[in-house]
């Protein structure tokens, strides 16, 4: 006889003995674990094939070592890492991480917590990260150029279109998926789909950019409709100038809301007459082309405020969404946005909620959306710039936002009818934890002990 199922705190307890020092991956696990559990205890065959057990330990982690030449002819030496999660229900797909805060820990946490986005986006799609603790900011093109070549050099033998796509993530964006691509064709000696977030002239898919801001905010509206509500005149408080959160801003002001805050590392701007369209453009100029400060908008725009290395959850809105980085927002965050009559708050950031942070919001009665829901978005366009690679063909800006709308409709629907209890409260958190699972554990299943 199998043992029996144990409780979280024993489960919890297992994992992090075998992953010592690694919070930002048992946070994961646990925040998964907690539903899964119980839901494993109707379903015993999950629990006597060691389902969960075997998905908190990832199939396998490529660890390298990057070396690049900076600008004055020093030698640099970081480290990177493909974290491949699971492949259960296609290749590992999932972003890489450019930033100085990247370790194990953070990309473990990452990689699993896709296992399970990419499950309800319905697509193909298994879960996997990666990453270096270079840091981007403040290096010139030719430098970034050079380390992504260098980090390709060692990543190309493990991914491919079949195998592992990797795509975007904070500090990788176009012209990082540029450079990555090209090494990866000089050194195959092949044009194939293995990365997505590309550039439209060589087999991008139109809307990748946009898709992760915009499907938050897909996603945000579908849960607003079941309150009868809609987004006309709803003041939002986001976090994060970066993809996600512009494209959330941009959305958001397209459809009637006013944007009060956007931040970067450095702290929060806070503009009490919103952000509009023309201020939101000067904004994308400056933190993409010049990829600059977000404090430059204070000086250049009449009654706003720069507030230094502070968070924007005490600012008073109906709506926040926290779409910078993980554990952004704490339990005094929370506690001020409750404290505030916020409606909902939507997750664009992977895991920007502390445990706290995230067990507040389920015990409120407010619309609490979390990452591997509210964000799927961005890789499940990338699940579509896979389809069109291997087709070759280029699907319209209008049928891809058709079918973005779509998926994001259809999470949303899988939240509610694995979220919601016997009194017809609806819990997005464990809604999004069990469809994730379940789709992912039958084909487990189906592979028997492997
Ligand atoms: P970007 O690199 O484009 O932007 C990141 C933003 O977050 C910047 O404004 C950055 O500020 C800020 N930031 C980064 N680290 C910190 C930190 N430690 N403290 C405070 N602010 C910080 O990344 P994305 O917009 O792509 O990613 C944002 C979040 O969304 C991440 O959690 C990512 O995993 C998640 N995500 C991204 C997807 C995508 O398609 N890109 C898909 C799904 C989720 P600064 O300019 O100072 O660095
Ligand atoms: O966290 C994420 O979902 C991403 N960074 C996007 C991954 C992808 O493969 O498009």
């Amino acid at each position: 006889m199998p043992d029996k199922i144990p409780d979280l705190e024993t489960f919890i307890e297992g994992v992090r003995k075998r992953n010592p020092g690694q919070d930002e991956f048992v946070q994961a696990v646990e925040d998964v674990a907690q539903d899964i559990i119980p839901f494993v205890a109707d379903h015993p065959e999950y629990h006597e094939a060691e389902i969960l057990r075997r998905l908190a330990e990832p199939d396998r982690i490529v660890s390298f070592r990057v070396c690049w030449e900076d600008d004055d002819g020093n030698v640099r030496v970081e480290r990177g890492w493909r974290v491949q999660n699971n492949n259960a229900v296609g290749p590992y797909k999932g972003g890489l991480r450019f930033s100085e805060n990247v370790n194990e820990s953070v990309l473990k946490f990452l990689a699993f917590e896709q296992t399970f986005k990419n499950s309800l986006t319905g697509l193909p799609m298994g879960g996997g990260k990666g990453g270096s603790n270079f840091n981007p900011k403040g290096k010139s093109d030719r430098e970034v150029m050079r380390f992504c070549q260098s980090f390709m050099s060692e990543l190309f033998r493990h991914i491919g279109p079949d195998r592992d796509v990797p795509a975007g993530d904070i500090g990788v964006g176009t012209r990082e998926i540029g450079y990555l691509f090209g090494q990866y064709k000089k050194l195959t000696g092949r044009w194939e789909g293995v990365l997505t977030g590309k550039a439209s002239e060589y087999g991008g898919s139109k809307l990748r950019t946009e898709a992760t801001g915009y499907g938050v905010v897909y996603f945000l509206r579908e849960m607003l409709k079941d309150r009868d509500e809609g987004l006309e005149d709803k003041s939002a408080v986001i976090s994060g100038s970066g993809n996600v959160a512009l494209h959330a801003a941009e959305k958001l002001i397209g459809e009637g809301a006013k944007v009060l805050t956007l931040s970067d590392s450095d702290g929060f701007i806070h503009d009490p007459d919103g952000i509009d369209e023309e201020k939101l453009d000067w904004v994308k100029t400056l933190k993409i082309e010049k990829r600059g400060r977000i404090s430059d908008y204070a000086d250049k725009f009449d009654g706003a405020e720069f507030h230094e290395g502070k968070a924007p959850w005490a600012v008073d809105c109906d709506i926040s969404l926290p779409c910078a980085t993980q554990n952004e927002l704490d339990d005094g965050g929370a506690k001020a946005l409750l404290d505030n009559d916020v409606m909902a708050v939507v997750e664009g950031a992977n895991m920007p909620s502390t445990a706290d942070a995230s067990a507040r919001f389920r015990k409120s009665d407010i619309l609490f959306g979390p990452a591997k829901a509210a964000n799927a978005g961005g890789v499940a366009v990338s699940g579509l710039e896979m389809s069109q690679n291997s087709e070759r063909v280029s699907w319209d800006h209008e049928k891809l936002d058709t079918m973005l709308t779509g998926l994001m409709q259809d999470i949303h629907d899988k939240c509610v009818e694995s979220g919601t209890d016997d009194d017809g409260n609806v819990d997005y958190v464990r809604g999004a934890n069990i469809a994730g699972f379940r789709k992912v554990a039958d084909a487990m299943l189906a592979f028997g002990v492997v």
